[in-house]
């Protein structure tokens, strides 16, 4: 089903007029209100927003880096004042201080209208009842998928994160159909349902949208045959708006289709910055065409996708991002191979002795690099070890040293899963 089937089928010359008067206006905005954007704007030659004949045009503009906020912490990059500003979140980051990313009364209209749209797309409709387990709280998970489902009308049960055999009494008792939640965390409810003797049977599981992360196909096969359900992508960062950035739609569950009427999407080459074409692969970039409270102009996400133009059966006009191979900063570099984590999941993935939770640990202890997959087995077997560092070095190129724990011996997420613990000196 489309929310808004007018929006959701522009032809691609209605969109482009709209995104072009949109991102007129927000660049306006940028250069009236925010003094270090002026700044900044004015130094790469553009003085106002008819500076911008077309959408081309764009490329005049400046990228703005995660540092950038961090510099403006708090709320140096905010477009209006302190008091119309309605809701605050925070990224995720682990390292320093969080990015703090606000929201005014519209901002959050926007939000909700853009997850009804993910929420239809994934083939939920009006009354059904949603177990969101995404966590609460700074994180724009479980706040953004909930009032997305209000607005669709659905049953939301907000029982955020955490505590898994509450989530399997909870799911169980009040019958939830549409599963919200990390997809690590997915699985990590999959197996509390096992440990609890819960089976599907008992359940009315039929959907479930998971983001946050990046997850392979492999899981996605994983995450369906022990959840009994379909599981769809849902991509966004709290930069942008939060979850609803892009998501699958249910019919072709072959990339996700992104907001175009309120994100403008390009993809570069993260080193010379300049825009690729359809199919390339390279770094997302994205700038907000409706965000009041903190707009931004050609974010630079870190995250390596491509972009689709081709139609989907779906009906949606709107270009599809394929899969997040991984964020730039994740790239293991072990003895001169460059490999993102996904990349070994989806080799793990295949082994079908091998339980869907790993951790990477990539350590020096001499001179060079040395990365050690931590991962569980299902059944005993003496040469899974071995079996799974000739599979990793045959479809990587990693020599890799594997270790087999028992069961649970890989730390369980409640939210995103650590998929990489880098115990490099420096
Ligand atoms: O993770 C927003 C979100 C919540 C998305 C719930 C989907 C579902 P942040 O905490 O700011 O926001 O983290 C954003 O997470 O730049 C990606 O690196 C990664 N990410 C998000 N969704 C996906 C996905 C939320 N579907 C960062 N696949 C982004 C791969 C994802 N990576």
């Amino acid at each position: 089903m489309l929310w808004n089937p007018d929006l959701e089928t522009l032809s691609r010359e209605q969109l482009t007029s709209l995104q072009l008067e949109r991102l007129r206006h927000t660049l306006g905005r940028q250069l009236e209100r925010v003094p270090v954007m002026r700044e900044r704007l004015n130094a790469a030659g553009v003085q106002s927003a008819e500076d911008l004949a077309s959408l081309d045009d764009l490329r005049r503009l400046p990228f703005t880096h995660k540092t950038d906020l961090r510099e403006h912490y708090p709320f140096g990059l905010f477009a209006v004042p302190r008091h119309e500003v309605v809701r605050i979140h925070a990224s995720s980051g682990t390292r320093g201080k969080p990015t703090v990313v606000g929201y005014t009364r519209g901002d959050l209209g926007v939000w909700s209208e853009v997850m009804a749209r993910t929420l239809a797309m994934a083939g939920v409709t009006r009354g059904m009842a949603l177990h969101n387990a995404y966590g609460y709280g700074l994180f724009t998970g479980g706040l953004g998928f909930h009032m997305g489902a209000e607005l669709l009308g659905c049953m939301v049960v907000p029982i955020s994160g955490g505590l898994s055999q509450r989530q399997v009494l909870i799911l169980e008792d009040l019958g939830g159909q549409v599963l919200c939640s990390t997809p690590s965390y997915a699985l990590n409810i999959a197996q509390t349902l096992d440990e609890q003797g819960v089976g599907l049977e008992r359940l009315k599981l039929e959907v479930g949208i998971f983001g946050a992360e990046p997850w392979t196909e492999q899981m996605r096969d994983a995450i369906e045959r022990q959840l009994g359900l379909k599981a769809v992508n849902v991509y966004g960062l709290s930069e942008i708006v939060g979850p609803g950035v892009s998501a699958e739609c249910i019919e072709a569950r072959n990339g996700a289709h992104v907001q175009e009427d309120h994100f403008l999407v390009e993809v570069i080459d993260p080193v010379t910055g300049d825009v690729l074409g359809p199919g390339q692969e390279g770094e997302l970039v994205f700038t907000t065409l409706t965000k009041e409270a903190l707009p931004m102009l050609r974010y630079r996400t870190g995250d390596i996708s491509s972009l689709d133009v081709t139609p989907c059966s779906c009906g949606r006009t709107t270009l599809r991002m394929a899969r997040v191979r991984g964020r730039i900063d994740d790239m293991l570099i072990i003895r001169g191979v460059n490999r993102y984590p996904s990349e070994v999941e989806r080799v793990l993935l295949r082994v079908p002795e091998v339980a869907p939770h790993y951790q990477m640990i990539v350590d020096r202890p001499g001179a060079m690099d040395e990365l050690t997959v931590l991962c569980e087995a299902k059944t005993t077997s003496s040469s899974l070890e071995r079996h799974i560092h000739h599979a990793l070095r045959e479809a990587t190129g990693l020599s890799v040293v594997v270790r087999i724990l028992p069961p649970g011996g890989v730390p369980r997420s409640e939210g995103k899963a650590v998929r990489v613990i880098d115990k490099r000196p420096g």
